[in-house]
This record gives C-alpha cells, structure tokens and sequence, in this order.
C-alpha cells in the first residue's frame, strides 16, 4: 500500500486552542503525523511520495466558494484588522439570527464560517490545508490507477468541514473531495466509512441529499460529545439520499465488542450499497487512552477492524483525521492498514 504525505502540514500550528476556558496547546498538533511515519516505516510501509499539484475542481464542487474565498484571504484580513492573535471565531450566526449573510468584518466573518472555537486559523492554514486535500487526491488517483488500496496520511484533517463551514480542526473535507473525485472520474457510487471517535458532521452535511453516496459514521453519541448537533441515528439522508446516511452514536466506555458490532453493521450496509470504492476516514480516537474522547478500544482492536474493512474486497482510501494520544497514534493508525493488508 503506498502512503501519500506532504510535509506542508506543518505550516499549520496553531498556539492555541480554546480547551475548557484556556488556552491549550492544541491537541491536533504536528508530532501525531510523525508518530504514524515511524510506525509506517517500522514496519516496511515505506513507499510514501509526495502529493501531486491541489486540483481545485472538485474542492469546488463541494465546499461554497465564499468559504473558500475566506480561508484564502482571512489571515492577511485578520493582520490588516490589526489583531495580534490568532484568528478564532467566537460570535456565531445561532438561533433565529441571519445565517445567510456573510458579514464584511473578519471577526464577523471567522464566526459565520465556522462552527465551533477550538480551531485556530494562522498564516500557514491554507496552506496546509490546501496540501492536506492534494494528499487526498493523490492517493484517489493512485486507486483510480488501479490499486487496491492507498493511505492519505492528511493533516490537518477534514471529517468536520462542511460545505461552508470549518471546526473540530478541519478546513477542506479530504475524504469527501476524494470520494467526489472517484465519482467525477465514473464511479457510479462511493461509500464513506467514517471511524473517528467523533461524528463526520461535515461529510454527513456535503452529501446529505445525495443519492451517490453513502456515508457512514460510528462515534460519540451526541448527547455526550463533539460536535453535539448532529450525528444521530434519526438523520438518514434526504431526498435522493433518503436512506444513504448511517449514524452508530455509541454511549461512553464503549469497547470493541459495541464498536466492533456497529463496525460490522456498517459494513453490510456498504455491501449493500454497492459502491465502486470505500473512502475511511480513519482516526484513532476511539483508543482507551485519548485525551478528548471516551471510548475504549485497544491497540490489537484496530487489527480487527482494518481485517473487517479488508473483508468488503473494495478499492479503499483511507484517510487519515483524528487521533491524539499521541505515542499510540502511530500504532493504532498503521494496525489499521496491516489488518487490512494481512487480511
Ligand atoms: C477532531 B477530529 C470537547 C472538545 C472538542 C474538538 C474535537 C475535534 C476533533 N470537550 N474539541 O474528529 O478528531
Ligand atoms: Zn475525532
């Protein structure tokens, strides 16, 4: 399996991130991407290139262009404001306010665009992000070649990036822009399986109404955990894509025998489907021992599930997203991809 990885991601490190009233060192931070290259090359997955060139057509076709706009030229608006910090959006379009209506500020406008506080844009973001995405592709394309399988080592992530809308650490949607480019270049249909502790709100909203995509999703249930408004088991899909949406919202303490059950659900669900290819977005912060989520999964467990996504015999992309307890994230994400290999 070859590995797809761009080291621009560290142009994007924020400072800070706002973690129960504080300022924190952000949890999704560069060293997570150097833990699962060790652990890459320990264990000989050691053909890992460059992305090729960011094609922006199928970005565009999924993410609003104001928003894009905005990632672009926020930065050089927020030193121009002349802010000292980094940009963090704090006043949101909520209840009954005008969600239509971009404001011309930049703090108006870092909050219209955003859904949440915890991610920080700096002057290298875009960047990143726009690297991250290429990462994504590059490896769709690899899989579009002909093979069987392609890892995207992304950073930052993009489960939570909606159409017109970043958080929970993510700019562009990488999984979703690959699943898109699959179905650009003929593929009838694409399956997203989504087994990052925390719900893909992002990928759920791009392809909500969609008929060519089923998207799956194993995570926190709502009630308890980031990004708590959506995510539950009642929001499956709308019109042409009235039944293409799967939510497993899972209670705290979760183990492999729950997980593994709601895994092994979603898979037939995805046999059913029938797609053309699988994109996973693959964190591992349903390990015991992360930081920010509650699940708890051992490192052996994730063995099992790459051996279960081995057994749906689909061209599959993985993805990497989240993933924060840092010196096990390497192992839990490679143990992924050799349960699959091994398979
Ligand atoms: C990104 B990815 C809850 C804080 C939530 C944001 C988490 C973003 C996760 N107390 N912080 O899905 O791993
Ligand atoms: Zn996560």
């Amino acid at each position: 399996m070859k590995v797809i990885y761009s080291e621009e991601h560290r142009l994007h490190f924020p400072q800070g991130e706002v973690y129960g009233g504080e300022l924190v060192t952000p949890f999704e931070r560069p060293s997570r991407v150097e833990y699962v290259l060790r652990r890459l090359k320990e264990v000989g997955l050691t053909d890992i290139q460059p992305p090729k060139r960011l094609d922006m057509k199928s970005v565009r076709r999924l993410h609003d262009p104001g928003f894009l706009k905005f990632l672009e030229t926020a930065w050089d608006e927020w030193k121009a404001a002349g802010f000292g910090g980094e940009i963090i959006g704090i006043s949101f379009p909520a209840r009954r306010m005008q969600q239509t209506r971009p404001p011309r500020d930049i703090d108006g406008k870092a909050g219209y665009y955003t859904f949440a506080a915890e991610t920080a844009i700096t002057g290298g973001t875009w960047a990143a992000a726009k690297a991250s995405c290429a990462v994504a592709q590059t490896a769709q394309s690899l899989i579009a070649k002909g093979d069987r399988a392609a890892f995207a080592l992304c950073r930052p992530p993009g489960h939570h990036a909606a159409t017109d809308m970043y958080g929970g650490y993510c700019f562009l949607n990488n999984a979703a822009v690959a699943a898109q480019c699959f179905l650009d270049q003929g593929a009838e249909r694409v399956a997203v399986l989504d087994i990052d502790f925390h719900h893909g709100n992002g990928t759920q909203d791009i392809f909500y109404d969609r008929g060519d995509v089923l998207f799956c999703s194993l995570h926190g249930r709502p009630e308890d955990a980031f990004p708590y408004f959506l995510g539950y088991k009642d929001e499956t899909g709308a019109g042409a894509g009235e039944g293409c949406n799967a939510n497993y919202p899972l209670p705290p303490g979760a183990t492999y025998e729950a997980w593994g059950k709601a895994l092994e659900h979603a898979c037939r669900k995805i046999k059913r489907f029938g797609p053309d290819a699988l994109v996973v977005s693959l964190g591992v912060d349903t390990f015991k021992e992360d930081p920010i989520s509650f699940f708890k999964l051992e490192s052996e467990d994730y063995l099992a599930c790459g051996a279960r996504i081995a057994k749906l015999k689909l061209p599959t992309l993985f993805a990497f997203e989240g993933g924060y307890a840092i010196e096990a994230v390497g192992i839990n994400t490679v143990n992924v991809l050799q349960g699959f290999l091994e398979a």
